[in-house]
């Protein structure tokens, strides 16, 4: 594949460069030429050099979650600054960053607030495709193409504002730690923010991929005497095992449902439970395996878009509580570039979540391999 064509003043001209473009829901991914438009103001255009898969990106191409179409998927990315539009001051070209799909604009009354991570920019809830200023940075034939939340990582060159870029330290290792702008954090913060796992405590995973294990990495990390891992491809349960999970339950080969059996397995209920999946029939059997009085459910999976959750509300009456965690309510930028840094002064370290690395090209194997298979995260290298 010939590389992009990209002048030296790069700033204000279009590059034009391979990326994957989803036509459709339902189908393969078209590698295409793109025209990618030079960032406007408040707005950084980025080489990516690499970007994992994230179980969202393969519910938007199953058709369970609905975002505008043609679009470029992508969301867990990392690359280095190739130009900056004008009254962009936290990163300069040749830095190191991450893309966020939740982004931080420090000024909303939601970022000035202590808790929680949903700045009243995010485009997550109800994407539109485009950035703020209703237009998009890519055309391809002739059209124009929609970006995925703001970020559009399945491209070698993507434009994302910078309220929604992280700075990192210019020691990463840029084919692994793109996992950090959503995985990771996603699972740890589930545990860390959301929930706040205690040291002895029980705890339920449903759902063992990319994020679940993070999850599971964080339970670990709290100090969980006993994690159970959920899920019905048993070629998890090894990786799930080595990272921590105590017992691996796949509910298809049960006699009972499964919440029943985590239920009997803990005396009454786990201390926290997560789901991991993205199915509302999950949600209710996690939020059903908690204990009754101070279990804690949290919803990290999204479900099909319209869905509905639906249980006896004397689940919650008698004290347990379910919430919902969004890249596990770390405020993005502030907070993201120093997980970052843990990782390269190895306070954790989450390469086993990475299991596979394919050249961008092979983007359709790649999804191929969160089908069904033992991949956890598959990490496209540009
Ligand atoms: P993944 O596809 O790598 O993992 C999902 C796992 O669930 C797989 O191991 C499946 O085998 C398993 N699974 C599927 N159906 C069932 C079932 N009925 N019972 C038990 N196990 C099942 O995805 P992922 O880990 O990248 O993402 C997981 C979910 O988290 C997904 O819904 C995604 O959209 C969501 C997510 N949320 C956030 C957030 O900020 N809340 C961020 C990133 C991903
Ligand atoms: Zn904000």
């Amino acid at each position: 594949m010939e590389q992009a064509e990209i002048s030296t003043e790069t700033s204000s001209t279009v590059i034009t460069c391979w990326a994957a473009i989803a036509w459709t829901a339902n189908a393969p991914l078209s590698i295409e030429k793109v025209e990618v438009d030079p960032p406007k103001p408040g707005e950084v255009r980025i080489k990516i050099i690499s970007s994992g898969l994230c179980g969202t990106d393969k519910h938007i191409l199953d058709g369970k979650n609905k975002v505008p179409l043609p679009a470029i998927l992508g969301h867990e990315g990392a690359g280095i600054v190739e130009s900056i539009g004008e009254g962009v001051t936290s990163v300069k070209p040749g830095d190191k960053v991450l893309t966020f799909p939740i982004p931080e604009c420090k000024e909303c009354q939601f970022c000035l607030h202590p808790k929680g991570n949903m700045c009243l920019k995010e485009k997550v809830l109800s994407p539109t495709g485009l950035m703020l200023d209703g237009t998009s940075r890519f055309t391809c034939r002739g059209r124009k193409i929609y970006n995925l939340f703001g970020t559009s990582t399945f491209t070698e060159y993507t434009v994302v504002h910078e309220i929604a870029v992280g700075k990192i330290d210019a020691a990463a290792p840029m084919d692994k730690v793109c996992i950090m702008s959503c995985a990771v954090p996603t699972g740890f913060g589930a545990v860390f923010n959301t929930a706040r796992v205690t040291p002895g405590s029980t705890c339920v995973v449903f759902g063992l991929g990319g994020v679940g294990l993070a999850v599971v990495m964080g339970c670990k990390a709290s100090g969980a005497s006993r994690i159970i891992g959920v899920d019905i491809n048993e070629k998890k349960f090894p990786p799930a095992r080595a990272l921590g999970v105590t017992d691996c339950l796949n509910p298809r080969n049960l006699k009972k449902p499964v919440q029943e059996v985590v239920k009997e397995m803990t005396g009454g209920g786990v201390d926290f439970a997560f789901e991991v999946i993205g199915n509302t029939d999950t949600v209710v059997a996690a939020l059903e395996s908690c204990h009754m009085s101070y279990g804690v459910c949290v919803m990290v999976g999204e479900s099909p878009s319209n869905s509905r959750l639906s249980f006896d509300p004397i689940l919650l009456l008698p004290e347990r509580s379910l919430k919902g965690s969004i890249m596990g309510e770390y405020k993005t930028r502030s907070c993201i570039p120093k997980l970052v840094t843990d990782y390269i002064q190895k306070k954790f370290n989450t390469d086993p979540l990475i299991t596979h690395q394919l050249p961008f090209q092979k983007i359709n194997e790649a999804f191929e391999l969160l089908h069904g298979g033992y991949c956890i995260r598959c990490v496209l290298l540009f």
